[in-house]
């Protein structure tokens, strides 16, 4: 386990990471498909396995619309806080103001994962803090990574999913087909382009 202030330095291997992405925001899947794309066609980033996209409803203080979710899963030898600034430029590109926590946002990308990092500073929190309690992610990382294990619980992705949902009195579900046509493992950057039908090049 990486110490506390470890979570800055980059790794010597690529790490596997655990993405959420979601928008409230305008034509909310457009802008799943393309935070996916632009993640997908980062150089220093690998995706390699993708959620259906799922409609949940908001959780949080106040009211406001419902949320678009996936979870994907990727590789990459950034460090985590270049990989943090990679997922904030591309949501400012696609329109999000910076700031502006618990507002209705066209794509918020979060990192749930960083291999077993550990840490916290005024930017990031690794393990993200909130990974064990929130079905629009747990319902969509069990049907991505039923067995994998999450830190301090040592639940499976599966377990959590199921005694959550049973708890839970907010509605969510998956809609329709994976953006990416297959989830699971993902097969090649054209058969990617193709089900995505955006050009960000
Ligand atoms: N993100 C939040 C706050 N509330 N609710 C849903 N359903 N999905 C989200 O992604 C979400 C949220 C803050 O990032
Ligand atoms: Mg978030
Ligand atoms: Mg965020």
């Amino acid at each position: 386990m990486t110490e506390l202030a470890g979570h800055l330095v980059p790794p010597s291997h690529a790490e596997q990471l655990v993405l959420g992405l979601g928008s409230n925001l305008g034509d909310r899947l457009q802008y799943l498909r393309q935070g996916l794309f632009a993640l997908l066609l980062h150089p220093e980033i690998r995706v390699t396995a993708c959620s259906r996209v799922w409609d949940t409803q908001y959780v949080g203080p106040g009211t406001q619309d419902p949320y678009l979710n996936l979870v994907c899963l990727a590789q990459t030898r950034l460090a985590p806080l270049a990989l943090l600034a990679v997922c904030q430029s591309i949501e400012q590109r696609l329109g999000r103001p910076p700031g502006g926590h618990w507002q209705p946002r066209t794509l918020d990308i979060d990192i749930l994962l960083f291999g077993e990092r550990r840490g916290a500073d005024d930017l990031l929190v690794l393990p993200h803090p909130r990974l064990g309690e929130r079905g629009f992610v747990l319902g969509p990382l069990a049907e991505l990574a039923p067995d994998l294990r999450l830190p301090d619980s040592g639940e499976t992705a599966a377990a959590a999913w199921a005694r959550i949902r049973a708890a839970e009195d907010s509605w969510l579900q998956p809609v329709g087909e994976p953006l990416v046509g297959l989830t699971g493992t993902v097969g090649n950057e054209e058969e990617w382009c193709a089900a995505l039908a955006v050009h960000c090049r």
